[in-house]
């Protein structure tokens, strides 16, 4: 669509699960991209609704509200507020938030499922499917958990093993289990409504391969792989009690496919929305003059080019999505992030430990972003962001503008006098940055975007450093007058070029100024403030990171990272159970290391005397690969002392030291808390 036919924008963000706090992941992916354009649009004029909400059905609640052991609507309900909330402080400006378990929302997914029912668009089909007889449940893909045909990890789930991403079917699992209650499922027939998806393959072949080969290089790549693959019918309702109401006779025990209903939640907002507004939601999304944009993370492509557009294709009448922008995955300090393992900066937590650093934030994930391939967020490389550029740059240019201002005219703007040619090429870059931004976010290109915006500043900044006013205002004041003024216009040109990518910036730097915000159109201009404007008192807008803050958040990481290794080291299973008179006849005492030798030939044994407090006897311990002769001697240790004696190595081994074994295979004594005398007895 060209920039002329379109009258008004529909963006969509992905609707975040509401199953847990949102993270720099989902930021970096979807909501500071779609925020940055949506701002852009508005500051150009244009109609835009800006729709997200929670998605608070499918398996991702249910699985969440079965771990915390309350119901799905309590899980939805303490995350839908919470990732509301720091989306709200974090800036993101959404026209609406809403909730896929609202009345509006399941009103219009049922609606436009019912239509299509009526229209005969979906196959019934019956099969065979798994079915927890003590749940009285048909259990989806998630609940079914059994060993991995691929590669015999033990709890792997019924559509993909978490282990080796082989992506499964519940009946490729051996010895099936259900997650709910641990037994073998039966199999039960249910039925289920399929939409065709293969009867729109050709369709979907001309939409997206032939009339939108400028969508980014890894979403149409996604695209022609699912197409030329092939698509198969997908069944668009579950045997779930969490969801929303199949409306059909005789369907009772099940719901909408989550991304069935997911994606109409898009819809739903916008109803919401326009009603709050007194507006009509229809053109935003039926109107062929209205450019639609889904701001999603890559493993959403499927359901946001093939699925929902097959779905709204169905059902005739709507517009389709002009660009899908999906970005990649943001990992974190070199790992990928993940909710399961607490591994994520989490918004809310960043606002509290960063307050008033929201931009900082949006700097760092905007200039890092993912958009072509999964990046990495370090908090060194947060730091040096915020240090080198905002600060350094951003920050230094205009403080210097702003404080030399009131050093030399009171704060007023001074007028502007002959211009040199180094005053006429830098007013000619700020001139050509607004064309160029709005080239790079029109694409999608923030990243690039991001860096044409912070390059302005980086001109004032050189600007001033090569004028050097400061010396200047003793020889050749008129001169200072045209560079002071010069680099003000360069600063109010910060205020307009900054809205997308620094909006709470920007909101402190127009107070400053004492500017009301000016429109995109604006940008570029060399006479935003007119001489004798008088600007307010300066303040630093962005000030330096220490080290020490930094490296609180990566100790917090590491703590983490200790955490899930201790977790997700294998336990040993438990030996066979014995009875209380086979433990009593073990006879365990402390003894004390008094002499200790390595063995010839061996490089795992010491040969250690120790006193047992009933005799000073050899014994012959693996441990010569973790601790050194000479380090152990003096050591009180857990002797094994009625096993009877074994010839290692030639010699005689009377008894046995007790060791425990960590996740690293490495040795460790185990130890009376405080020193007692050998032969003090252990039971
Ligand atoms: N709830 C987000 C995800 O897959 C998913 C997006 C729905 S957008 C309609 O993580
Ligand atoms: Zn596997």
């Amino acid at each position: 669509m060209s920039n002329q036919e379109i009258k008004r924008y529909t963006v969509t963000a992905a609707l975040p699960y509401a199953n847990g706090p949102v993270h720099i992941g989902h930021l970096a992916g979807v909501y500071v991209p779609a925020d940055i354009y949506v701002r852009y649009l508005r500051s150009n004029d244009q109609d835009v609704a800006f729709v997200c909400g929670s998605d608070e059905h499918g398996m991702a609640i249910t699985l969440r509200a079965k771990k915390d052991g309350v119901s799905p609507q309590q899980v939805v309900d303490k995350y839908h507020s919470i990732i509301k909330d720091s989306f709200e402080k974090f800036g993101v400006s959404f026209d609406i938030y809403s909730r896929t378990s609202s009345k509006t929302h399941h009103e219009t997914s049922s609606e436009i499922f019912k239509e299509m029912f009526e229209k005969g668009l979906f196959d019934e089909k019956k099969s065979l499917q798994y079915y927890d007889e003590e749940n009285k449940q048909f259990l989806a893909d998630r609940y079914i958990i059994g060993t991995c045909p691929n590669c015999s990890f033990d709890n792997a789930y019924g559509d993909q093993c978490e282990k080796c991403g082989t992506s499964l079917s519940p009946s490729e699992l051996i010895n099936p289990r259900s997650a709910l209650s641990g037994a073998k499922p039966t199999k039960k027939e249910t039925r289920h409504w399929y939409l065709p998806m293969d009867k729109y393959e050709g369709w979907l072949k001309k939409w997206i391969l032939q009339d939108h080969k400028e969508w980014k290089a890894n979403v149409y790549g996604q695209c022609k792989s699912w197409l030329d693959n092939g698509l198969l019918p997908r069944a668009m309702t579950r045997d779930l009690d969490w969801g929303v109401k199949v409306p059909v006779k005789g369907a009772d025990g099940k719901v909408l496919y989550v991304w069935f209903d997911a994606p109409i939640g898009y819809i739903s907002a916008t109803k919401e929305w326009a009603e709050k507004e007194n507006k009509e939601w229809e053109p935003y999304w039926k109107d062929k003059d209205t450019k639609l944009v889904h701001f999603i993370g890559k493993d959403n492509i499927v359901f946001h080019c093939i699925i929902f557009p097959t779905i709204l294709k169905a059902n005739g009448g709507y517009i389709l999505p002009d660009n899908v922008p999906a970005n990649e995955f943001l990992n974190l300090e070199g790992n990928k992030i993940s909710t399961s393992k607490n591994w994520a900066v989490w918004l809310h937590e960043y606002l509290e430990e960063f307050p008033g650093k929201e931009d900082v934030l949006r700097y760092a994930l905007c200039t890092n972003a993912p958009e072509t391939k999964d990046n990495d967020f370090t908090w060194k490389d947060f730091q040096a962001r915020n240090n080198n550029e905002l600060v350094a740059i951003f920050g230094n240019f205009i403080n210097r503008a702003l404080v030399l201002t009131h050093k030399y005219y009171d704060g007023k703007v001074p007028t502007r006098e002959k211009l040199f040619d180094i005053d006429e090429k830098v007013l000619e870059k700020v001139k050509k940055a607004p064309a160029k931004i709005s080239k790079s976010i029109e694409n999608f290109r923030f990243r690039e975007a991001m860096t044409e915006f912070i390059e302005v500043a980086r001109v004032g900044n050189k600007y001033l450093a090569d004028t050097e006013p400061w010396k200047l205002i003793k020889e050749d004041e008129e001169r200072v007058k045209t560079i002071m003024n010069i680099a003000l216009q360069i600063v109010a040109n910060l205020s307009v070029m900054g809205q997308p990518f620094l909006p709470k910036t920007v909101e402190k730097l127009n107070a400053i100024l004492g500017i009301v915000q000016a429109k995109w159109n604006m940008g570029g201009q060399d006479n935003l403030l007119s001489s004798g404007h008088q600007i307010n008192k300066a303040e630093l807008l962005f000030s330096k990171i220490e080290d020490a803050e930094v490296q609180t958040q990566i100790d917090k990481l590491e703590a983490t990272k200790k955490e899930n290794e201790m977790e997700s080291t294998p336990i040993t299973p438990v030996k066979s159970e014995i009875v209380y008179d086979d433990f009593m006849k073990m006879d365990m005492r402390v003894g004390t290391i008094l002499e200790a030798e390595s063995i010839p030939k061996s490089k795992k044994l010491l040969k250690l005397k120790v006193d047992t407090g009933i005799d000073k006897r050899t014994v012959l311990s693996g441990i010569a690969q973790y601790f050194s002769a000479e380090e152990v001697v003096g050591k009180q240790v857990t002797i094994l002392v009625n096993l009877a004696p074994r010839k290692i190595m030639g010699e005689e081994s009377q008894g046995m030291i007790l060791m425990a074994e960590d996740k690293e295979g490495n040795l460790k004594f185990l130890q009376p808390s405080d020193s007692v005398n050998p032969g003090t007895t252990i039971s």
